[in-house]
């Protein structure tokens, strides 16, 4: 690549002019004094002194340590308080009666199909399962804020996300039963739901590696925004847990994200528990917000159990992602993880019962929106049992249909990673199909799509070449 080219990039990457300074330094005509100049000087009975890495540290005679524990903590944003009132009504919710309604009944559907598929796992109709209790309003009112050509990336408890954007039941049910109608074709875990119609990356298993592709893939929208101004600009939004803050990914990330100052809203949901880590284990700072100013982003805390705080955080943080060509945001999402990590967890080996009940009766997104709605005349109690009952049985319907599919080809086991089969690959189709065919009734192959025939088309590949 020619260095004018180069250069070219560069400037079009900041959205700014290059003009040569009285210094000789190329500089970018109107950023702040850190992104222009790397090599910088001062007179020699200056206030401060422009360190390279500390530019605007002025001196001091005083000792003082900083000391965070002496510190106050952040303080948590929230728009209504647990009992459903509007603490500055001037403002409001910024939420029309349609949108609230919306979006409380998502939750519900969300809180109803969680229950359920808990209930399948437990029965040994599905493998797996996680649920989002006391999250429902983190996913689904920041997904409300978003735009729907925004590029997102998950950790796995943000069911939410999906359902807020659309993602039908049969899809999450499809996905849970890993029959030939899942998008991913029965390779990934239960709750690994993927939608590419939707904008949302596939789920890993691997914590926080989403973290570093939500900055890249930000920064490859920071030049499609600038390089197409006539279309909507876009930012990529990244959800994951306080417990994988903690892995050096998400580090990487945040860094190379303000560095480069690309337009990512980052949603870490704080939930007080890595599995069975509780979060006085985790860190020792004031969360995963302390740690915004340290990487120089913005950074709000947000009551994760206030669904209109959410919302116009979000919404703000966006904004602000979008402002000036593009810059990282940090949103610490408060909340409480009520239910177990996941089916294969019983949390009441590592915490108190009564600790969870209290919780439960304490706070909860879906209760307080309910009470703000029914303080409105929006809802009331027949109305909770109508939807509660439909939602119940839409969900069951979807589950029996998804339950009855047929599972994809055994070929798909293979497929998908080489563009073709390597020779160890076809020797292990071969084993395959022997096993199967010699132990049929260990192994049922008719409940897979075209049965063993599926072997049958990757060995005839096999014979051609
Ligand atoms: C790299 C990696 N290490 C460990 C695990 C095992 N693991 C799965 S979930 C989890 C806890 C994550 O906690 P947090 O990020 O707080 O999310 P939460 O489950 O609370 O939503 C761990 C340790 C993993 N999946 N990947
Ligand atoms: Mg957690």
């Amino acid at each position: 690549m020619s260095f004018r080219y180069t250069s070219r990039i560069l400037r079009l990457q900041r959205g700014l002019g290059v003009q040569t300074s009285r210094n000789g330094c190329r500089v970018a005509t109107n950023a702040p004094v850190w992104q222009h100049c790397r090599a910088v000087a001062s007179t020699a009975n200056a206030e401060k002194v422009l360190f390279p890495g500390a530019l605007n540290s002025e001196f001091t005679s005083t000792l003082d340590f900083l000391q965070p524990s002496q510190t106050q903590a952040i303080s948590t944003y929230r728009v209504m308080n647990q009992y459903g009132e509007i603490i500055d009504k001037d403002i409001g919710v910024e939420t029309t009666d349609e949108e609230a309604l919306d979006l409380y009944k998502n939750m519900v559907k969300l809180s109803i199909m969680d229950l359920l598929m808990f209930e399948a796992q437990r029965q040994g109709r599905l493998s797996f399962y996680m649920v989002s209790a006391g999250e429902e309003g983190i996913a689904i009112g920041s997904a409300s804020a978003l735009s729907p050509a925004d590029v997102i990336f998950c950790q796995y408890r943000e069911t939410g996300v999906y359902m807020q954007r659309g993602f039908t039941l049969s899809q999450f049910m499809n996905q849970l039963f890993a029959n030939a109608k899942d998008h991913g074709l029965g390779r990934n875990m239960p709750v690994h739901y993927g939608s590419k119609e939707l904008n949302i990356h596939t789920i890993s298993s691997t914590l926080a590696t989403q973290i570093p592709h939500a900055a890249g893939a930000a920064y490859a929208l920071k030049m499609q925004n600038m390089w197409s101004p006539e279309t909507e600009p876009r930012i990529a939004v990244c959800y994951f847990g306080e417990g994988a803050a903690s892995e050096g990914d998400f580090h990487a990330a945040l860094n190379i994200a303000a560095t480069r100052q690309v337009p990512c809203i980052f949603i870490c949901r704080n939930n007080g528990y890595a599995i069975s880590t509780p979060t006085s284990d985790q860190y020792r700072g004031d969360g995963i917000a302390s740690r915004g100013a340290g990487y120089g982003i913005a950074t709000l805390r947000v009551d994760g159990n206030d669904i209109f705080a959410v919302r116009r955080a979000t919404k703000e943080a966006r904004r602000l992602a979008l402002h000036d060509g593009g810059r990282p945001v940090l949103i610490e999402m408060m909340a409480y993880r009520v239910g177990h990590h996941s089916t294969s967890d019983d949390s009441f080996a590592y915490r108190q019962r009564v600790e969870v009940e209290d919780w439960k009766r304490r706070d909860n997104p879906i209760t307080r929106l309910r009470k703000w709605l029914e303080d409105n005349a929006l809802w009331d109690e027949d109305k909770e049992k109508a939807l509660r009952s439909v939602t119940r049985k839409e969900v069951l319907r979807a589950f029996e249909i998804a339950e009855k599919e047929k599972k994809p080809s055994i070929k798909n086991a293979f497929e998908g990673v080489w563009e073709e089969l390597t020779e160890e690959q076809k020797m292990h189709v071969e084993e395959l199909k022997d096993i199967l065919t010699r132990y049929p009734k260990e192994y049922d192959v008719e409940q897979y799509e075209g049965g063993i025939s599926g072997l049958d088309e990757l060995l005839a590949q096999k014979k051609q070449t």
